[in-house]
C-alpha cells in the first residue's frame, strides 16, 4: 500500500477486491452491484469496482496508520458491514491474506519478513476490534 497516487489507488484496490473475488467466490455474492462481473477481464475493465477499491483501500490505510487509536472510524465501518452488507469477520481474514498475498506478489523487493510481520499484526487488531465492535452490534 505504498503508492498514494489516486489513480494507483484505484488500480491497487479493485486488484485486491478482484483478487478476494477470484480466491473466495462466495464474497462476489455480497455485492448487488458487482454481481454481473463474471470474466477478470470484466473486473478489471470495471470503473465502479476501481472506485469502490479506492474507497475501501482509503478506509483502511486511515484506519491502519491510527495504530488501534482507531474507534471513530472503524465504528461506523464496522456497523454498516455487520448490520447492512453483514461481512462476516472470516470475510475480514480472507481479505487479509489476500492484501498480504497481493503485496507480497507485487512488491517482493520492498515487502520483506519484517514488514510482512507488521502488516499481518496492523490486520489483526484491525480485525479483532471490527469483530468486537460487531458483537455490540449483535451480529
Ligand atoms: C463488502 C471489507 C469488505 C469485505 C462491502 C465488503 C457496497 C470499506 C466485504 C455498495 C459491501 C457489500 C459494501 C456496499 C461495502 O458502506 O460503509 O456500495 N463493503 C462498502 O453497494 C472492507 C474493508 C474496508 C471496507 C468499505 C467502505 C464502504 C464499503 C468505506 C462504503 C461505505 C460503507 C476491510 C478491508 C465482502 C466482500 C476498509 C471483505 F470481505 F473484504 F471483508 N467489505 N470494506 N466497504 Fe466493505
Amino acid at each position: 500500500m505504498g503508492c498514494s497516487e489516486s489513480e494507483d489507488k484505484a488500480a491497487q484496490g479493485s486488484a485486491f477486491i478482484s483478487r478476494l473475488f477470484h480466491d473466495h467466490p462466495e464474497t462476489l455474492d455480497r455485492f448487488d452491484k458487482f454481481k454481473g462481473l463474471k470474466t477478470p477481464d470484466q473486473m478489471k475493465g470495471s470503473e465502479d469496482l476501481k472506485k469502490h477499491g479506492a474507497t475501501v483501500l482509503t478506509q483502511l490505510g486511515k484506519i491502519l496508520k491510527q495504530k488501534g487509536n482507531h474507534e471513530s472510524e472503524l465504528k461506523p465501518l464496522a456497523q454498516t458491514h455487520a448490520t447492512k452488507h453483514k461481512i462476516p469477520v472470516k470475510y475480514l481474514e480472507f481479505i487479509s491474506e489476500v492484501i498480504i498475498k497481493v503485496i507480497a506478489e507485487k512488491h517482493a523487493a520492498d515487502f520483506g519478513a519484517d514488514s510482512q510481520a507488521a502488516m499481518k499484526k496492523a490486520l489483526e487488531l484491525f480485525r479483532n476490534d471490527m469483530a468486537s465492535k460487531y458483537k455490540e452490534f449483535g451480529f
